[in-house]
């Protein structure tokens, strides 16, 4: 049972994708009034590039029937595109008033954003669009909705500081002109290793100017890699199973290698895959982001940057530890990307953890992510899909596994 909460219209565009759907469920299922926006661009792309989801997922039709069938509980779609109907979107928020709106909407994958000039164009002028569309519709509008985004670690980029990376703002101290030191708190600098990543930065300043010029109430998860495909609610049917991502370009690394393990592919690590990333369960993202819609920041001109990861490993050290569990080899690849080889990566998340979460452990999630989806969808994989051919630049090769890469 969960406690009596003050229900809540949200708005969930992306309500489609990995992170959206989970959390529409979990915002309903908590008593909230849902409505999804989404283009449905994200199944399209899996039609364009061949690929699929390992699990079979349903159609939105039959996801929202399935919602009502196991719960009663109504959730509403709306197929409009955020970055190119405007007037659709705004008219959509001028009937419902909604008191929050969550926005997952944009291409998120960062070896798409890099494949060839018509995607990088794409994924600017969607992610941008998208984003500058729903601020200016509210503030045009009226209304005063908490916008919840969802941001990116990468925004930070993974050059090793010497410092924990803080909540979005940091602290600096200059000689002003008399010579007095002078404080500020500055936006993290930003430093995107990837289209995909910039747009998530570009996005950071329009937070900024509209918090401040209009004084919308914006909250911006910086999230890192989200793991694990199922959440209680997901869990309910077998038509709300979410998606999980595998192939090259929207395939995130430990899913892959859990899938990698169990169809008996070497786990694919890019260069000495000593990138250090921050990990987090989707279980525990949905439970950030019912965190985050019942505290809203206040009305002040700032936008509340949160840091929404639970725990940072390498690579190499997620490679190890699923090899170990599954006997899989593991290959060092070409590295597709210009990326840092060796990084440290040190996250504030301070903010989640005061709230209440609780962390899924990677140890304590593996097993059942790999015997109840990885092993039971494996015969959905299409091998020439997994793997990663969009290269940075031209200096960099892809990450083809050679049986000489082998360990
Ligand atoms: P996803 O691609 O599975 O979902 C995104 C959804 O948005 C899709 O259903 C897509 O159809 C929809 N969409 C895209 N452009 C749209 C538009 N113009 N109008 C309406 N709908 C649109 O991605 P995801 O993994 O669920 O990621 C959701 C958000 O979380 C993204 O903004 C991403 O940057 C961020 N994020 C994801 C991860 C991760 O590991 N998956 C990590 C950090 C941050
Ligand atoms: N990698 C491998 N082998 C693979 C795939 C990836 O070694 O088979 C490496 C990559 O080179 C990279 C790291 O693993 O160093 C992470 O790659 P990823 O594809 O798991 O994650 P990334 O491209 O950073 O993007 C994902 C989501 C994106 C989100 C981001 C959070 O797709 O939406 O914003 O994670 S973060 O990385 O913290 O910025």
């Amino acid at each position: 049972m969960h406690k009596k909460i003050t229900p809540k219209k949200i708005i969930v565009i992306g309500g489609d994708g990995f992170c959206g759907w989970p959390t529409a469920l979990h915002l309903s299922n908590l008593g909230h009034r849902v409505t999804i926006v989404d283009n449905l661009s994200r199944r399209w792309i899996d039609t364009q590039l061949g690929a699929n989801s390992l699990t079979p997922i349903a159609t939105v039709e039959d996801r929202l029937t399935a919602w009502t069938e196991a719960t009663g509980k109504v959730i509403h779609f709306e197929c409009i595109d955020a970055a190119r109907e405007f007037d659709r979107l705004a008219a959509l928020l001028a009937s419902i008033r909604p008191d929050t709106v969550i926005h997952f909407g944009e291409q998120r994958a960062a070896p798409y954003s890099m494949k060839t000039v018509t995607e990088k164009r794409y994924t600017v002028d969607n992610n941008i669009s998208a984003t500058h569309n729903l601020l200016a519709a509210v503030t045009a509008l009226g209304l005063d909705p908490h916008i919840v985004h969802l941001g990116t670690m990468g925004v930070y980029g993974y050059d090793d500081a010497g410092l924990e990376i803080p909540e979005g703002y940091l602290s600096v101290y200059v000689p002003g002109d008399d010579k007095r030191i002078v404080q500020r708190d500055i936006l993290y600098p930003t430093n995107p290793g990837s289209v995909y990543h910039l747009t998530k930065s570009m996005d950071q300043l329009l937070f900024q100017f509209y918090a401040k010029n209009d004084l919308l109430r914006i909250t911006d998860l910086h999230q890192g890699i989200v793991w694990g495909t199922q959440t209680d609610e997901t869990r309910l049917d077998e038509r709300l199973i979410n998606r999980f991502d595998y192939d090259g370009d929207y395939g995130t690394v430990l899913n892959r290698f859990l899938m990698q393990a169990v169809v008996g592919h070497p786990l694919t690590v890019h260069g000495s895959g000593g990138q250090t990333r921050a990990f987090i369960h989707i279980q525990d993202t949905v439970k950030c982001i019912a965190l985050a819609v019942a505290n809203p920041p206040r009305p002040e001109g700032r936008v509340a940057i949160l840091n929404q990861m639970t725990e940072c490993h390498t690579v190499r050290d997620l490679a190890m530890l699923i090899a170990k569990l599954s006997d899989a080899r593991v290959a060092f690849v070409s590295n597709p990307r210009n990326e840092a080889a060796e990084n440290d990566l040190r996250v504030s998340n301070r903010t989640f953890l005061d709230l209440g979460l609780n962390p899924i452990t990677l140890e304590a999630g593996l097993l059942e992510e790999t015997r109840d989806i990885a092993a039971k969808y494996a015969h959905r994989c299409i091998p020439e899909m997994i793997p990663c051919v969009s290269t940075w630049t031209d200096r960099q090769q892809p990450g083809v596994v050679d049986m000489g890469d082998v360990a």
